[in-house]
């Protein structure tokens, strides 16, 4: 049984505390911690573990063997430094930092620790459709990729959302899914602003569309929307040399009422991707029993921040960017999935 402590327990948090003690076995959640104590401590009388305002006392508690991060985006970064330097192993939800130097910061620390501890929450890779897409094209049965089309589109958006987190807290998935499908880097980036939707809230650029280009020369068009005002949708299409090929709904009932065949779309990401939630904790548990986690890494989340750090600067600039990042190095070859 995998001991594991929790930091932060906001909607993803207790998402994940419950999914490590009601769906994998391998797991127990023995601490959380949050910023906010009355809603930590609600948690822990809850499961029946321990609480601790500071995360750093919970990463140092000896109880806790391996640490989930769910804070913040601006605390990630902090947090997983104090693991390795604990040397504990720790999963990070998305995005690993808020800038490609914080993440370069982790690289940095856990390539001087000797050995991989850091996993990061891009949960597209574990889902069943992504999957299939990537087996397939790791196939050659539709040729090389020529073109992804894409959209990320949420119901709706928080107060406190941003133009910026369109890209690096939303559309960093995609970001990192298709470097993962593709099995390439990217060459360039360019953001196009749209007329913005009238629901959004006022100055948020809203919806937004990322172009990136492989190294190879795959284009790809990203439309991320936070304001769709019908669901939680997330879409992807490969157009290769010889083929097509799209990413699948998640399977749900066919209604047939009011004169009308309709499906459910979910209202927000713990449903779609629940399933894959599972997948990628129960591999991240069966990982470390093996020696250490072997799913997205800290190079990834690097790649992933600074691709999205150029969109960002792409965007303000109006400009086609170059992604520049550099050779991975050899620690991080073998890594990811
Ligand atoms: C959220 O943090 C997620 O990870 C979701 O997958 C994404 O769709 C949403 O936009 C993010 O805010």
């Amino acid at each position: 049984m995998l001991h594991v402590g929790v930091i932060g327990c906001g909607m993803i948090g207790r998402d994940h505390i419950r999914r490590m003690t009601d769906v994998i076995t391998a797991t127990q959640v023995v601490a959380v911690s949050d910023a906010f104590a009355e809603n930590g401590k609600r948690v822990a009388a809850q499961y029946g573990c321990a609480f601790y305002e500071q995360g750093e006392d919970l990463i140092a508690d000896p109880n806790v063997e391996a640490v989930v991060i769910c804070t913040a985006d601006d605390t990630h970064a902090r947090f997983v430094l104090a693991c390795i330097a604990a040397g504990k192993p720790v999963f990070c939800e998305k995005p690993l930092g808020v800038s490609a130097e914080e993440c370069l910061s982790i690289v940095e620390a856990e390539m001087a620790a000797g050995k991989r501890l850091v996993q990061v929450g891009f949960m597209r890779r574990y889902d069943r459709g992504y999957r299939q897409l990537r087996e397939i094209i790791r196939s050659g049965e539709i040729g090389a990729p020529l073109i992804v089309h894409a959209c990320h589109r949420n119901l709706t958006h928080n107060d406190w959302h941003t133009s910026d987190m369109t890209i690096k807290n939303s559309g960093i998935h995609e970001i990192d899914v298709l470097r993962w499908l593709l099995g390439e880097d990217y060459a360039t980036g360019q953001v196009l602003t749209v007329k913005q939707n009238s629901s959004a809230t006022e100055g948020l650029l809203d919806p937004q569309i990322m172009l990136l280009e492989t190294k190879s020369g795959a284009r790809i068009d990203v439309e991320v929307n936070m304001s769709s005002g019908y669901g939680y949708d997330i879409q992807c299409e490969v157009v290769g040399e010889k083929g097509a090929i799209r990413l699948p709904d998640p399977a749900t009932i066919l209604k047939r009422t009011n004169c009308a065949r309709s499906y459910e779309i979910y209202d927000d990401w713990s449903k779609r991707f629940i399933e894959a939630y599972d997948t990628e904790f129960s591999e991240w548990a069966q990982s470390l029993k093996q020696g250490g986690p072997v799913g997205p890494s800290a190079w990834d989340g690097y790649a992933a921040c600074l691709a999205a750090d150029t969109l960002i600067r792409a965007r303000n600039e109006r400009a086609i960017l170059p992604i520049e990042l550099p050779e991975i190095p050899a620690f991080y070859r073998s890594a990811g999935r």
